[in-house]
């Protein structure tokens, strides 16, 4: 396991499930994006997980979109932020859509490890599709996010590691707390932790109330983590938040209590061995 003093925190910022009824902070337009990324940079996360939203305000994975949000983060932002594309989109979306995100030049792109029950539905991710997007992801030269809701996404992701269809090391998210994958619990952070491989970088995305909890689990077993209103759109109970920001400055103050700092993202890009800007 790689341990590193410093964490990195990760801002899920825009989703492919949320709405502007449920959420008034969500941002939708690429300036909109732009100016919630600048925000929780400048308050500690060194990547951005990032879905696009159409001029309606509805999911899209258009790659048109992507490239034009890639661009205004950059500009807006700052060049070594750390984009993540969203290859998982929203659920019940078309596969062949969801490799466009891929074309926007960005450094990262989440990879699902397999199919889950996400609520009512099901997030689709067949097992051929899962390595066509990592062959693709490895041949852009990007890094995979390897996104973990079971146990068995995780031994398929070992397999394709295993056949170099993943290139080492890799960074997981271990996404807990989806109503249908593993729940969030001590007990199944420790047993995903127990199965990584050698300098594996990990992270935890706990979804909803969940979140409050995991935070000091994960830190104090050498994690990073992500935040932000796609897992979670409550501060508080009952006190919903203003933008994924604050959830940023709530995981700093975790990180400073138990006396580890927060990875710029410079240091993010040499702990996750991207490309230093
Ligand atoms: N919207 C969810 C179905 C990802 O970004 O890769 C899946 C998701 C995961 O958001
Ligand atoms: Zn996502």
């Amino acid at each position: 396991m790689n341990t590193s003093p410093k964490v990195i925190i990760t801002a899920a910022i825009v989703g492919g499930e949320l709405t502007r009824d449920k959420i008034p902070c969500l941002p939708l337009t690429p300036q909109e994006i732009a100016e919630e990324a600048k925000r929780c940079v400048n308050a500690g996360a060194s990547i951005i997980h990032l879905h696009a939203r159409d001029d309606s305000g509805k999911p899209t994975n258009d790659k048109h979109r992507f490239q034009e949000i890639v661009r205004s983060v950059r500009s807006y932002v700052g060049v070594d932020v750390i984009l993540q594309v969203s290859t998982g989109g929203s659920v019940g979306d078309g596969l062949d859509s969801r490799f466009e995100p891929l074309e926007s030049g960005a450094d990262m792109a989440s990879l699902n490890a397999g199919s889950v029950n996400f609520g009512a539905e099901v997030f689709t991710n067949p097992r051929p599709f899962i390595q066509k997007l990592a062959a693709r992801i490895g041949a852009l030269d990007m890094k995979p996010e390897i996104e973990i809701y079971d146990l068995s996404h995780l031994e398929y992701a070992l397999d394709l590691l295993a056949e170099e269809i993943i290139a080492a090391p890799p960074q997981f998210q271990w996404v807990l707390g989806v109503p249908g994958g593993l729940k969030a619990s001590e007990e199944n952070l420790d047993l995903l932790c127990s199965r990584l491989p050698p300098l594996a970088t990990w992270s935890v995305a706990a979804i909803g109330r969940h979140q409050d909890p995991m935070i000091p689990l994960a830190l104090s077993r050498g994690g990073n983590i992500r935040v932000g209103i796609e897992d979670n759109i409550y501060l508080s109970k009952n006190v919903m938040a203003q933008g994924s920001f604050q959830f940023v400055e709530k995981a700093v103050e975790s990180i400073r209590q138990i006396g580890k700092s927060v990875a710029t993202p410079q240091e993010a890009r040499e702990i996750l061995g991207l490309q230093i800007i």
